[in-house]
């Protein structure tokens, strides 16, 4: 770690219209947690600020469609975020919000200064305005037809049906979500900050002086980079947000992500109004953010600008970890498809699990692809590591110690070599731990604090105090001290990962959490007592996986009906216009089935008998998806009886059925509402 008195450790700010999922903790909270709570072990001062987004689009769409006001949507989600996340044992100094009044006035600030300094430029633009609403529109308010694909529900930034990405120019039909209405373009000025001004200096900055970050946080810089930067508009036409603070910028709020990124300034200020700027302007502050992979533009490029516009002392991150994406039983998580394992709903119900997720999440993290979540995976990962490795070494040398030295730490003779074999690998991998927590490799950091529990496992598995203690108790006590030391050393590594348990094993033991004794062979002294032994961790029943799979199978049968329903809406454009004359040419009447049977070797076809009132012939028609022979048998129905005769399968079909074929492709024969001789004319 360079040279610094403190850290300031910040969380992407989770938007407050919905509730957090793994994914969010797998990609930000839970790997900044382990890095805090790891600088807290060593001794560092760090402050850890985290808080709602509460302002843009999205929040004002969901509070219009419940018929609730923005602020009950955001007080809502507030509320569940901040709770799930101290559930998870996430403790941030403060968990503020961006609606605060602290924000509010830090952000107008903010904004004014770089005003008042000439910072921004103005640009005029056509943007769509909804005449009967008296209002512009956001992207997200303006629906049409995807030009990809024909979705007609499709939004002005995106269709959510192939996934393509759109302005609204691109959308055929635009029209208002809120109204219904027409648009019009109507002129709107906005205030940008000049992106492009600060691309050599970001070029120098990252591309030169920040080669250490993750690939995959620097690969995304250069191709912004490489691709030119342009202006980017920093204020909005909406109600909901913080006002912009110049004359004549009514109805204009600051754009989201303009303010979001100042809310982790606000939120200091908030906790820390004298002492905030120590964090912020001072050089010997190390600024970390953790974000996912969608926000590294903003966090990378958008707020540095901002900060160095500012000036003023402003530092800027020395580090972005950025994670890539999880993803849930091998797809992609999606709040609004409602594919998500939410933190709230699993601490209800898996209470006393909270450190299994975090345990799951840091093993399979995304650190350098995306990665998947299973709940098969989440119970091997719990029954086989947790359990049957750290949860199992902790109960054998406790219990150990309470039969056979009455619950105190008994002498350490002379170390043999396998004792000594077990103890010198400790050092190394507190070593190993340290480098790749302090490198952002939380996985494997995590696989170094397991490494100390598989060491203790194996250690009293091979050395079998309890058969031992049936020949030689002194030296059923050495092994009994070495384990307790490790145990002991577990209570330490582990405490970043799964806080709750780690304290849990240090208060059973009566073992102190200090970094500096992990892999020191006397950390718990001779007579020292232990308390009741506890399992650590309980098993994952089969039957709680199955309940989670089988509420995932409902969200996607609800999922696939939806889709379905909605394919079948899809109705074919009117064709080409035809003549009466066409139209009279040809000869559409009724008949009936008189005999049906499938056409052998196809899939598709009934060779049908009819009588047609002038004559009895065969048809062959492709409905055998839809109707079985003897469904067919007796019923009346419509004919092309004039259409030129054709062999299909050797078999001679004179007409066609009319069928009416819906969106999804299913068919329905056409009959007269009520049954008319055979033979009678349509049209
Ligand atoms: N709310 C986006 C997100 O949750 C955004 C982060 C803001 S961080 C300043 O992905
Ligand atoms: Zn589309």
């Amino acid at each position: 770690m360079s040279d610094h008195k403190r850290t300031l450790v910040t969380c992407a700010l989770p938007y407050a219209n919905g509730p957090v999922h793994i994914g969010h903790l797998a990609g930000v909270y839970v790997p900044a947690d382990i890095y805090v709570r790891y600088l807290r072990l060593r001794g560092e001062e760090v402050l850890y600020v985290c808080g709602s987004d509460e302002h843009g689009v999205p929040i004002t769409i969901k509070a219009r469609a419940e018929g609730v006001t923005p602020q009950d949507i955001v007080d809502r989600y507030h509320k569940i975020i901040d709770e799930s996340f101290k559930g998870l044992g996430i403790n941030f100094d403060i968990y503020g919000r961006t609606s605060s009044d602290v924000h509010e006035k830090n952000a107008s600030e903010f904004f004014r200064k770089l005003y008042d300094e000439g910072k921004f430029i103005t640009k005029e633009s056509e943007q769509y305005y909804d005449e009967e609403a008296k209002t512009f529109l956001a992207d997200r308010y303006i629906v049409g037809t995807c030009p990809r694909c024909g979705n007609e529900g499709a939004y002005g930034d995106q269709c959510e049906k192939c996934g393509a990405t759109l302005s609204p120019e691109e959308l055929i039909n635009p029209h208002s979500k809120l109204s219904g209405g027409e648009l019009v373009k109507k002129k709107t000025t906005h205030w940008y900050l000049p992106l492009d001004q600060y691309e050599n200096w970001l070029r120098e900055w990252i591309l030169e002086g920040h080669k250490e970050w993750r690939p995959n946080v620097y690969g995304q810089v250069k191709s912004w980079l490489d691709g030119g930067l342009q202006p980017r508009a920093v204020t909005r036409d909406l109600e909901w947000g913080v006002p912009v603070p110049v004359e004549g910028a009514e109805g204009k709020v600051l754009y989201v992500w303009f303010d979001a990124p100042i809310g982790y300034i606000s939120n200091t200020r908030e906790l820390l109004p004298d002492t905030w700027e120590q964090w912020w302007k001072s050089k010997d502050t190390r600024l970390v953010h953790f974000i996912g992979k969608d926000n590294i533009v903003f966090h990378c490029i958008v707020f540095p600008a901002m900060l160095k516009a500012y000036g003023d002392g402003y530092i800027l991150p020395e580090n972005v970890p950025a994670n890539e994406f999880l993803n849930l039983e091998g797809d992609k998580i999606s709040t609004s498809r409602g594919w998500a394992v939410w933190a709230h709903e699993y601490l209800r119900d898996f209470p006393g699990k909270e450190d299994v997720m975090r345990y799951v999440l840091t093993a399979n993290a995304p650190e350098t692809k995306d990665n998947d979540f299973s709940w098969k995976d989440f119970q091997t990962r719990n029954n086989s590591e947790l359990v049957a490795i750290f949860g199992n070494f902790v109960n054998r040398a406790m219990v150990l110690t309470h039969k056979y030295f009455e619950g105190k730490v008994p002498a350490c003779g002379e170390l043999q070599d396998v004792d000594k074999q077990a103890l010198a690998e400790i050092p190394a991998l507190k070593a190993s731990l340290q480098k790749n927590i302090e490198g952002y490799h939380f996985r494997e950091a995590l696989k170094d604090a397991m490494g100390i529990a598989r060491v203790g496992n194996k250690y009293i598995s091979d050395t079998e105090p309890w058969k031992v203690a049936k020949t030689d108790m002194e030296r059923c006590a050495t092994i009994l001290n070495v384990s307790l030391q490790i145990c002991a050393d577990l209570g330490i590594a582990f405490e970043p990962f799964t806080p709750f348990s780690a304290k849990k094993l240090r208060d059973m033991i009566g073992s102190p959490l200090d970094w500096d004794v992990l892999g020191n062979q006397e950390i718990l002294p001779q007579g020292h007592r232990i308390g009741e032994a506890q399992l650590l961790f309980g098993k994952v029943e089969d039957a709680e996986i199955e309940a989670q799979l089988a509420r995932l199978e409902a969200i996607k049968a609800a999922r696939e009906a939806a889709a379905k329903a909605e394919a079948a809406k899809v109705v074919a454009p009117q064709k080409e216009e035809c003549t009466f004359e066409e139209f009279e040419k040809m000869d559409i009447r009724t008949a009936t089935v008189l005999e049906a049977e499938r056409v052998p070797k196809t899939d598709k076809l009934l060779k049908l008998t009819i009588d047609t009132g002038i004559d009895k012939r065969v048809i062959v028609s492709g409905i055998a998806e839809y109707y079985a022979p003897e469904d067919m048998v007796g019923k009346q129905i419509c004919i092309l009886a004039n259409l030129a005769p054709r062999k299909i399968r050797g078999i001679e079909s004179k007409g066609m059925i009319l069928m009416a074929r819906q969106g999804d492709g299913k068919m329905r024969f056409v009959t007269p509402q009520e049954t008319l001789a055979n033979g009678a004319t349509i049209g």
